[in-house]
């Protein structure tokens, strides 16, 4: 076979198919398109009957399937021991989630099980909810640490989401949360989070275990000014930030992050406007989480129209944990965000696509369909991209591309 240059030469090209690009975090749709990949990246996208001369490896003919990009779940605790069901019914009976933590449940008997988790068994216990995420179409997964809260057992976790990163098709982003909990060994928080500088955030950070840093921000947990310390640490070391905030009352953590530059700032129930002012002047994406929203039956809604009057990008994350999200559908997550908050399905959609992009800090590389972007997508047998948001749970997932490589 001679290759001749004025033909564009491509490994993929798929056709027969409806494409909501996302670009610039709208559906911009193309209808009868094609799709051509070379390299992992997409080379060509646009309507078919503009596709230029080309060569190509494979062919896929799609019959009228929608495409979007790969779904980013953009944030989760998918690494842990055990499981907390029984909480769930504790719940039920009315003990509240504070209560529960304040018995020594909630996030202390994650660590427990997670500390007493081989590395083997905590990769075979979170490669089953992975493999859930990906079968519904997600391609890139942010996973934290924070339940093993010390430098041994933060690092296991960490190397726990690197190994799943390298035995299944998916892009992993890890997070350290550290500064998630108290660990049984500490009683005082400033100690805890002097250890954290001192000792783990540079072990991490020298081992290039993590993308970026996270904490969470709360009266159980810890203050603003705690956190800020620990942010300056990880900036002196180069890592992004991001944090758990406004989840349960408002402490001005939100605007402290963006202070920071973070990437993102996460739940916000109880955000203000003029930290939400704040996020937006720094970029902060806001991620809302409504798995743990409907599961501790929240009441107070993240302000919607805030968010959008100040132009914040809004990203929405499943927050998988065992605790106040056991969610493992990132599509059930756009769903609730509509039905909970008050979404558009446009929104949701750009929510776990370009904007989680952006609170990863990959929106260069992910999030929509653009020649150069890596070549993450999902061709959904739907009739329309708003049937994503529509169905509660199903198969919807036809074929999933990663890196320009059919997976799963
Ligand atoms: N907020 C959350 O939603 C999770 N962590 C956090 O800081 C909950 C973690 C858990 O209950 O295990
Ligand atoms: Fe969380």
């Amino acid at each position: 076979m001679t290759q001749s240059d004025d033909l564009m030469q491509l490994d993929s090209l798929w056709r027969g198919v409806h494409v909501a690009t996302m670009k610039d975090g709208q559906y911009s749709t193309i209808e009868n398109a094609a799709i051509g990949v070379r390299g992992g990246r997409i080379a060509w996208v646009g309507p078919a009957d503009q596709l230029p001369r080309y060569q190509t490896q494979q062919e896929h003919n799609m019959a009228g399937c929608w495409v979007t990009p790969g779904l980013i779940d953009c944030h989760t605790h998918l690494v842990f021991g055990g499981n907390r069901a029984g909480e769930f019914e504790q719940r039920l009976n009315g003990v509240s989630y504070q209560d529960i933590a304040a018995q020594g449940g909630g996030i202390a008997a994650s660590v427990s099980a997670t500390r007493a988790a081989s590395e083997a068994d905590l990769v075979a216990s979170s490669k089953r909810r992975l493999q859930s995420l990906m079968r519904d179409g997600v391609t890139t997964v942010e996973i934290k640490s924070g339940y093993g809260l010390s430098l041994e057992s933060e690092l296991k976790m960490l190397r726990v989401a690197t190994t799943l990163g390298n035995e299944l098709p998916v892009t992993i982003k890890r997070t350290c949360l550290a500064a998630h909990a108290m660990p049984p060994e500490f009683d005082d928080k400033d100690r805890y989070i002097d250890y954290l500088c001192h000792e783990v955030l540079p072990k991490v950070a020298t081992l290039g275990m993590a993308d970026a840093v996270d904490a969470f921000c709360e009266h159980i947990a810890f203050s603003p000014e705690q956190v800020e310390r620990y942010f300056q640490t990880a900036g002196q070391l180069g890592l992004p930030v991001k944090l758990h905030a406004e989840q349960l009352s408002a402490l001005g953590g939100s605007a402290m992050a963006a202070r920071y530059q973070a990437l993102s700032a996460d739940h916000l129930e109880f955000i203000t406007e003029d930290d939400v002012k704040a996020m937006a002047s720094a970029g902060t994406v806001a991620v809302l989480l409504p798995g743990a929203f409907y599961t501790l039956k929240e009441t107070q809604r993240p302000p919607m129209s805030l968010l959008r009057e100040h132009g914040v990008k809004i990203a929405i994350a499943t927050d998988a944990n065992p605790g106040t999200s056991p969610a493992l559908s990132l599509r059930l997550m756009m769903n609730m965000a509509c039905t909970l908050f008050g979404m558009t399905p446009e929104e949701a959609l750009a929510g776990t696509t370009l904007n989680a992009a952006n609170a990863l800090g990959m929106a260069h590389t992910h999030g929509s369909l653009e020649m150069g972007k890596v070549a993450d997508f999902i061709c959904w047998d739907v009739e329309s991209p708003g049937e994503l948001s529509y169905w509660l749970g199903g198969d919807l997932v036809k074929q999933r591309i990663q890196q320009g490589i059919i997976s799963l």
